[in-house]
Order: C-alpha cells, then structure tokens, then sequence
C-alpha cells in the first residue's frame, strides 16, 4: 500500500467517547504498553509520536479527550482540529455506545457536514464479555450503516489495540485517495469508478 497520500504534516488522532470507556488506557497501551488499572478522569492529555507506515516515519498527535461533562469545552475544540478519531464505546455499556453516535454526529457537524471524516469505531473491554451491553450485531448494524469500520479492543489484555490506530491511518490513506480522485474525475463522469473495495465494517 503506498503511503503517499498520507500527508507530510502532523497528523492529529482524536480519541473520544464518554467517561471511563478507556479512551486513555487505550491511548497508553498503544503508546507506552502499560494499562492503569486506576481510573483517573482525563481533562486532556496530548502526545507525539513518530508511526512507521507504508515505507516512512509520520510525525502524529494523539489527543486523548475528556469524557466527564466538566471538561467537554476541552474536547469540543479538540474535535474541531483532529484529522482522524477513534470513537470509542465499553461493550459493558450501551449508554456509551448511545453517546458514541450522538459524538459522531457532533464530529461531522465541526467538519462542515463531511461523513468522509476518518473515523474508526472502537468498542472497549472486550475481555469483560460476560457483562456485555453492546451486541456484535449492533456495531455491525450501526457500521455499515455510517459506513465505517469498528474493532472489538481490550486495552486491558492488548487485543486488538495497535491494529485499531492501523485500521485508523488506513482510513486516513484510503479516504484521502477517494477525495484526490472525486476531485479530478467527477462522480457524474462516465469514467468515474467508484471504489467498491472500502471495507464496510471489521470483526475482530
Ligand atoms: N476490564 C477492562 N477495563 C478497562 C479497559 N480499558 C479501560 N479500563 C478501565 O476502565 C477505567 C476507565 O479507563 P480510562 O482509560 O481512564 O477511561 P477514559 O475513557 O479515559 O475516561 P475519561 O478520561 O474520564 O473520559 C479504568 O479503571 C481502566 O482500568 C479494558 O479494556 N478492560
Ligand atoms: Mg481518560
């Protein structure tokens, strides 16, 4: 996969979700493979990185956001900068997954109404499967439906936790390429493909 249409500035990643749905514990096991067991509510909390991807180094700014209500005015300017956005929700709470769509909607709403926003749905704490809320079907349901791709993570056990920031800078690359070409070729033009090869939802 070329890695050219990831863009030579700083990449910024938004994490966001409602409180406690692990959006720092995840955000600490992708940068630094520790899990806090501890909650501590976050204000906000931002980090540079260098990721290897395609054949290069990319420098990217990973914002962890606040999910408590006292600190939304944080997240809310965070949202309106980011490029990407992991959105998460806690398999073990389907008010955090209510929230997340009502989040994503306000996400597209600060990118002037663009669905094409990078965004990859993340449902946490997947090793606490016995107390699950959110069923499979309905991350697949509400997915496709918003045409965007989803893991199941665990940030406590690793699962699946580097591949969802994978599955995010894919997003990034491939919607960037969809942007360059609706901007040369038309959709009404004949010689307009579409791409029918976007994946429309991942199972871990
Ligand atoms: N079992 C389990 N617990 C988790 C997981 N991820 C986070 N936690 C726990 O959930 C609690 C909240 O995690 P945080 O990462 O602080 O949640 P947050 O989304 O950053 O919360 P705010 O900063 O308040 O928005 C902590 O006690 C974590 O240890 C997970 O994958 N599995
Ligand atoms: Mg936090």
């Amino acid at each position: 996969m070329s890695d050219s249409s990831l863009s030579k500035r700083r990449l910024t990643i938004c994490v966001v979700g409602s409180g406690g749905v692990g959006k720092s514990s995840i955000t600490l096991r992708y940068l630094s493979d520790q899990f806090p067991e501890f909650y501590d509510p976050t204000v906000e909390e931002s980090y540079i990185t260098k990721v290897e991807y395609g054949a290069n180094m990319h420098d990217v700014e990973i914002i962890d956001t606040a999910g408590q209500e006292e600190f939304m005015s944080f997240r809310d300017s965070s949202m309106a900068h980011g490029d990407a956005f992991l959105a998460l929700c806690a398999i073990n709470s389907y008010s955090s997954f209510v929230e997340l769509k009502v989040l994503r909607e306000k996400v597209i709403r600060e990118h002037d109404g663009d669905t094409d926003v990078p965004m990859v749905i993340v449902a946490n704490k997947r090793d606490l499967e016995n107390c699950r809320q959110v069923s499979v079907d309905d991350l697949v349901a509400y997915c496709n439906q918003i045409n965007c791709p989803f893991m199941e993570t665990s940030a406590k056990t690793r699962l699946n936790v580097c591949e969802s920031f994978r599955l995010l800078l894919d997003r990034v690359n491939l919607l960037k390429q969809k942007k360059f070409y609706q901007s040369i070729i038309p959709e009404e033009s004949e010689d307009y493909i579409p791409d029918h090869t976007e994946k429309k939802c991942v199972i871990s």
